[in-house]
C-alpha cells in the first residue's frame, strides 16, 4: 500500500485568524502559531459583515475563526491545535509521551474552561478593566457600527457582564472566591516558573499555550490583575512574555520525564473545583436547566449558565484517558486518585453529550462554550 501523502504547509497558507487582539482564545491560538512557526495574519472579527461570514462558514460566531489558504474555515482553538498537531507533528507541542499528553490536555481544558471565570471577572467587574476592554473592543470590533462611542462601550460591558460574570453566577458574594482562584493559581505557577522556563521544562507545550489565554491575554493586560501579578508573581509575568516571544528563538530544549511533582497543586485544584463544576454542569444539562446553582470549592454560585460544550469537554477527557496504553493508564489513574480527580471524572456513568454539536470540529461547531443569549 502506498503511504498517504502528507499535506504541505504551503497549501494552507496564507492563514488568517479572525478574532481580537485582546481575546482569550485568539491569544491562545496566536501563541500556538508563533511557537509552532506557522505564519498567520490577525484580522479583526468586526461586526456585522465579518460575523456573518464566520457564522455561515463555521456555525458559530466565536473567536478565533480560521481561514486557510485553501478556502477552508476552522473553529475552536482546542480542535484546531489538535488538527495541526496531527498534520504537522514537528515541532512537538502536544507531548507524545502518553502520560504527559493526558495531563497536558487536562491542564489545557482547565485553563480554557475554568480560569475563564476569574479572567472574565477581573476584566468586566472592575470599572478600570471594563473601561479599558470596552474601549478597545469598541474601536477594534465595532468601528463600523453607526453609534456613539460611549453607547458601544456601554452595550459591550453590559453584554459581557450579563453573559460571563454577574449573569454566570458571579455576584458580589462570589467575588472573593473567584479572586481566590486567581491568587492560588499565581502561587502555583510562581513556584513552577521560579524553577524552570516552561511547565514541562525548557520549551513550551500545549499546557503553557493554554495558560496564555487567561494569563497573557487577560491577567497581564487588565489593570487590576496585571498589578497583582507584577507584585506577587514576577516569574509568571516573565513567563507570559517569554512564551509569546519563544517562536523567535531556539525551538529546541529538553523537557522533563513524567509529570512534575509541582503540577500537584494545579491537579488538586482540578479535582477540588473544576471537575466538580463540570459534574454540576452535567446535572444541569440532564435536567434541562439553563441556569444552575452549585457550591464549588466553598463558593456558592447562583444562576451559573449551563454549557453543552463543556459536557463534550468532559467526554473528551474521558476518551483521552480510556485511550491510554498501559502502563500509562495505571499511572494516570493513580495520579488522578491522588489529586481527587478520579471520582468526578467518572461520577456520571453516562454523559448527555449532544453528538451533533461538536461532531464536525474543527471545521464546524454548533455550540458555544457559553451562549450569552441562552
Ligand atoms: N472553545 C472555543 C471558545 C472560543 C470562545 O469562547 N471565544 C470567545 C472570545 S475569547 C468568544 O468568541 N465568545 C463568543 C461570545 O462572546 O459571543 C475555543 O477554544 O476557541
Amino acid at each position: 500500500m502506498e503511504a498517504p501523502l502528507k499535506m504541505s504547509m504551503d497549501s494552507l497558507l496564507p492563514v488568517a485568524v479572525y478574532g481580537s487582539s485582546i481575546s482569550y482564545f485568539t491569544g491562545k491560538l496566536e501563541n500556538y502559531f508563533r511557537i509552532k512557526g506557522i505564519p498567520y495574519e490577525l484580522r479583526s472579527l468586526s461586526a456585522p459583515h465579518c460575523m456573518n461570514l464566520v457564522r455561515q462558514n463555521t456555525g458559530s460566531t466565536q473567536m478565533p475563526a480560521l481561514l486557510l489558504g485553501d478556502g477552508r474555515w476552522m473553529t475552536d482553538s482546542t480542535a484546531i491545535i489538535q488538527w495541526f498537531e496531527a498534520e504537522f507533528p514537528e515541532p512537538e507541542i502536544i507531548p507524545t509521551d502518553p502520560l504527559q499528553r493526558f495531563f497536558s490536555l487536562l491542564l489545557e481544558d482547565y485553563a480554557d474552561e475554568w480560569l475563564w471565570r476569574p479572567a472574565m471577572h477581573y476584566r468586566w467587574y472592575y470599572p478600570e478593566g471594563a473601561r479599558y476592554a470596552s474601549s478597545h473592543l469598541a474601536r477594534e470590533l465595532a468601528a463600523d457600527i453607526p453609534a456613539p462611542f460611549f453607547l458601544k462601550r456601554w452595550s459591550i460591558t453590559r453584554r459581557q457582564r450579563n453573559g460571563y460574570t454577574a449573569g454566570d453566577g458571579i455576584r458580589r458574594d462570589q467575588v472573593p472566591g473567584v479572586e481566590a482562584i486567581f491568587h492560588r493559581t499565581l502561587e502555583q505557577l510562581e513556584a513552577i516558573f521560579r524553577q524552570r522556563p516552561f511547565l514541562l521544562g525548557d520549551r513550551p507545550g500545549i499546557a503553557d499555550i493554554a495558560f496564555s489565554g487567561p494569563f497573557y491575554r487577560h491577567f497581564a493586560l487588565d489593570p487590576v490583575p496585571a498589578q497583582i501579578m507584577r507584585q506577587q508573581a514576577p516569574a509568571v509575568w516573565e513567563w507570559a512574555a517569554r512564551l509569546a516571544n519563544h517562536g523567535h528563538r531556539e525551538r529546541a530544549g529538553a523537557i522533563m520525564q513524567g509529570i512534575p511533582a509541582d503540577w500537584g497543586p494545579l491537579l488538586d485544584e482540578i479535582g477540588g473545583d473544576y471537575l466538580p463544576y463540570l459534574c454540576a454542569n452535567v446535572d444541569a444539562v440532564v435536567k434541562g436547566e439553563k441556569r444552575f446553582n452549585a457550591e464549588i470549592g466553598g463558593v456558592h454560585y447562583r444562576g451559573a449558565r449551563w454549557s453543552k460544550y463543556r459536557v463534550w469537554c468532559l467526554q473528551r477527557l474521558r476518551e483521552e484517558y480510556s485511550g491510554l496504553p498501559e502502563p500509562a493508564r495505571e499511572e494516570a489513574r493513580a495520579l488522578l486518585q491522588q489529586h481527587n480527580c478520579w471520582g468526578p471524572l467518572w461520577r456520571h456513568p453516562r454523559l448527555p453529550v449532544d453528538e451533533a454539536l461538536c461532531a464536525r470540529l474543527p471545521f464546524f461547531c454548533d455550540a458555544k462554550m457559553i451562549d450569552v443569549y441562552d
